[in-house]
């Protein structure tokens, strides 16, 4: 502490019960006349006045007064605004009166007045006193107790005074003693969560009003659980009149609320809640915690669709729980007519549900794809296409048979598509039956020479016919259902100079008939296309006949039945000897077209024997070619007959196939003479590949 370096004011008694006014910082003070007697009847007081936050100390360097009983006669008085601190007379303390000797007085303020006072007699002499006062410092910091702490947190000495400061996070509040803290921007937006006064367990900030929300989005609830550790100021005659809870929660207000006693639970209804906390500048007391949940409003109970159920199966749903609703097996949600596997409804903020519960409707497969060449049956009753149905597909028996060979029935699934145990949802084919004529040979005919066939013998035969003139001028065999194979010469009507190139048909010049029998005259089963497409063999060499072979695709299926049927290709070679079945509306003898279709039953003939008759005149027989005829001649394809049919019987598959087709010859029936015919079994690939049909 700073000592005063001031001048030494020098205090003279101006009169009797005069009154000295000290306000200097130290100062002495001497009784009138000091060293001298004092004088008798005289009283002088000195009011000594120092700033706030100084003490004044006061002690006696002389003192000599009258001694009595009590101080009765003269005597040096201390006292402040309020009490007498001491009461001095004599010269050395007795049992009845006190000398000040070297006991120092310190105000308890910043006041204190001396008195002097001598009655009218001393009996002997007496010199008086010499007292010295200055101002000194009070440290307020270390006078609080704890009851009554001076500052709330820190407290800082100077001289003259204090100040108080505050922990981190709180501030100094206007009576420069207490801390706050800053509490009002609590926002908690999370659906749970706990809240409790600063400091919590230890006592709360005084002063201090905090405001902490809660706010969730409507269609919420808060409940609010106070823990059982509770401690808010209280009175107890007046209502929380110190520190106190209040609870806003829309309309609704909860408190003031203090004491000991927790509130436990609040349900506050609303989804935005406010609590404020108010604390006065005193008590020591522990707070309050709480944490708070969210509820949302109910929504009503569902109720489950017929065939249907509610997957989220809850007891109770709350605002923004979903529900999602699907079908049994067999089943689909229906919703605003639009078919569906699940659907989906949200609780919303007013109670209700975002959309009606579907309905589940059963699965309709609708009707099941056509089958061509074939048909369906039901093979439930009312004819239904709903979950569960079965249908029956056949293939139009006896032109078509169903690959796989299967029983094809197919149930309406879950998924709504018809299902086959077997092949599950692709659909069979219906293949055309091949080289099973439905009506048997009873007698050969010729072609050369031959006689006129039964009809629907031979259901593959196609007749090539000019368009014009509808004359006939080659044949052909039907395979599959699209496609009739012929000779390649058949389909040209030129071959150029230089024999390289040929100039072909075009599409509309000719007709190919099928279900064909008369020659000129028509038939009832007759069925007449126009090529769609032409393919010769890439092979095939118009000056020597090699690779005589071509396909024409049909524009569209041909009607399969009694009189149009395919003949099957050949799955083996026909060998020297085998006989072979060849048909045509070409050329008799005499230059004459027969009155209907014409076939001849001949032998193959192996290639040497073949070749030896045509080696003179230098024609060649190739691979690709085969031969057959008798010897002497007289059984022979001819003009006309080109392209047309050489088929046998498969005693193994037990149906006709395709062996070759008719095309070349020098005359016909003559002897040694053979006809050449294309073999088929020789380009069999090219023949798939190129008409993708199998058998
Ligand atoms: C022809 O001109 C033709 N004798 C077909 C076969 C034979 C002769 C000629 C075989 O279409």
């Amino acid at each position: 502490m700073r000592l005063f370096q001031l001048a030494f004011p020098l205090l003279w008694v101006l009169a009797e019960g005069e009154v000295i006014v000290l306000k200097d910082m130290y100062g002495e003070i001497r009784t009138p006349n000091f060293p001298e007697l004092y004088p008798s009847d005289s009283e002088v007081t000195w009011n000594i006045t120092v700033p706030e936050g100084f003490r004044i100390r006061l002690y006696f360097i002389h003192f000599d007064l009258e001694p009595s009983y009590l101080c009765e006669y003269d005597y040096a008085k201390v006292e402040n605004d309020e009490q007498v601190l001491a009461t001095f007379c004599g010269k050395e303390n007795t049992d009845t009166e006190q000398a000040p000797g070297k006991q120092v007085i310190t105000s308890p303020g910043n006041f204190i007045s001396l008195t002097f006072r001598s009655d009218f007699s001393n009996e002997e002499r007496y010199t008086g006193f010499d007292a010295h006062y200055s101002a000194v410092d009070v440290d307020e910091c270390m006078e609080g107790n704890d009851e009554d702490m001076v500052c709330d947190h820190h407290c800082h000495n100077y001289i003259g005074g204090f100040y108080c400061s505050c922990r981190f996070g709180y501030l100094l509040h206007s009576d420069n003693r207490t801390c706050k803290v800053e509490c009002s921007d609590n926002l908690y937006t999370q659906r749970s969560g706990t809240i409790a006064s600063s400091d919590y367990p230890n006592p709360y900030p005084k002063s201090s009003d905090c405001l902490y929300r809660i706010e969730l989005e409507e269609g919420f609830v808060v409940n609010l659980q106070f823990d059982d550790s509770f401690d808010i100021e209280d009175h107890p005659e007046v209502s929380c009149p110190y520190d106190y809870l209040k609870i806003k929660a829309g309309k609704k207000e909860f408190g003031p609320i203090c004491g000991d006693k927790s509130p436990g639970r609040i349900e506050t209804e609303s989804n935005s809640v406010q609590i404020l906390f108010h604390s006065d500048g005193s008590g020591e007391n522990g707070g309050w915690k709480l944490s708070y949940s969210v509820t949302g409003i109910s929504c009503p109970d569902l109720q489950e669709p017929l065939n249907g159920k509610i997957e989220t199966s809850q007891s109770k749903y709350t605002f923004k729980d979903q529900a999602v609703i699907t079908c049994i097996p067999g089943y689909r949600v229906l919703k605003d007519n639009v078919e569906m596997d699940s659907f989906q409804i949200e609780c919303k903020k007013d109670g209700t549900w975002s959309n009606q519960v579907p309905r589940c409707q059963i699965v309709d497969c609708k009707l099941p794809k056509e089958l061509e060449n074939g048909f369906m049956t039901f093979s439930t009753p009312a004819n239904t296409t709903i979950y569960q149905s079965s249908i029956t597909y056949f293939c139009r028996e006896p032109y078509y048979i169903m690959t796989p060979n299967i029983t094809a029935v197919y149930f309406c699934k879950e998924n709504g598509e018809w299902m086959n145990s077997e092949i599950g949802t692709t659909l069979p084919v219906c293949q055309p039956v091949c080289g099973e004529p439905r009506f048997s040979r009873s007698k050969l005919a010729r072609i050369a020479r031959g006689s006129t066939a039964k009809r629907g013998i031979s259901p593959w035969i196609a007749m090539f016919s000019n368009a014009w003139n509808g004359r006939p001028f080659c044949g052909g065999s039907l395979i599959g259902n699209k496609w009739v194979i012929t000779a390649a010469h058949c389909l040209h009507n030129e071959v150029s100079p230089d024999e390289t190139s040929t100039t072909l048909f075009t599409l509309s010049s000719f007709n190919i008939t099928l279900g064909k029998h008369r020659t000129l005259n028509q038939d009832d089963s007759e069925q007449v296309f126009q090529a769609k497409n032409l393919f010769l063999h890439p092979k095939y060499n118009s000056s020597t006949f090699q690779n005589d072979i071509a396909l024409v695709e049909l524009p569209q299926q041909a009607f399969l039945n009694d009189y149009v049927m395919p003949i099957c290709i050949p799955e083996e070679e026909v060998q020297p000897e085998d006989f072979v079945v060849v048909s045509g509306w070409g050329k008799q003898f005499l230059r004459k077209l027969p009155e209907a279709l014409m076939e001849i039953e001949i032998p193959v003939v192996a290639h040497e024997l073949c070749q030896a008759g045509y080696i003179k005149m230098g024609r060649v027989v190739t691979d690709d070619m085969i031969c057959a005829g008798l010897r002497e001649g007289g059984k022979d394809a001819c003009s006309g007959d080109s392209g047309g049919p050489m088929v046998t019987f498969s005693q193994h598959k037990n149906s006709w196939y395709l062996a070759g087709t008719v095309s070349w010859g020098v005359g016909c029936g003559d002897s040694d003479k053979y006809g050449v015919y294309s073999n088929i079994y020789r380009n069999i690939d090219w023949i798939k590949a190129t008409s993708r049909v199998k058998y």
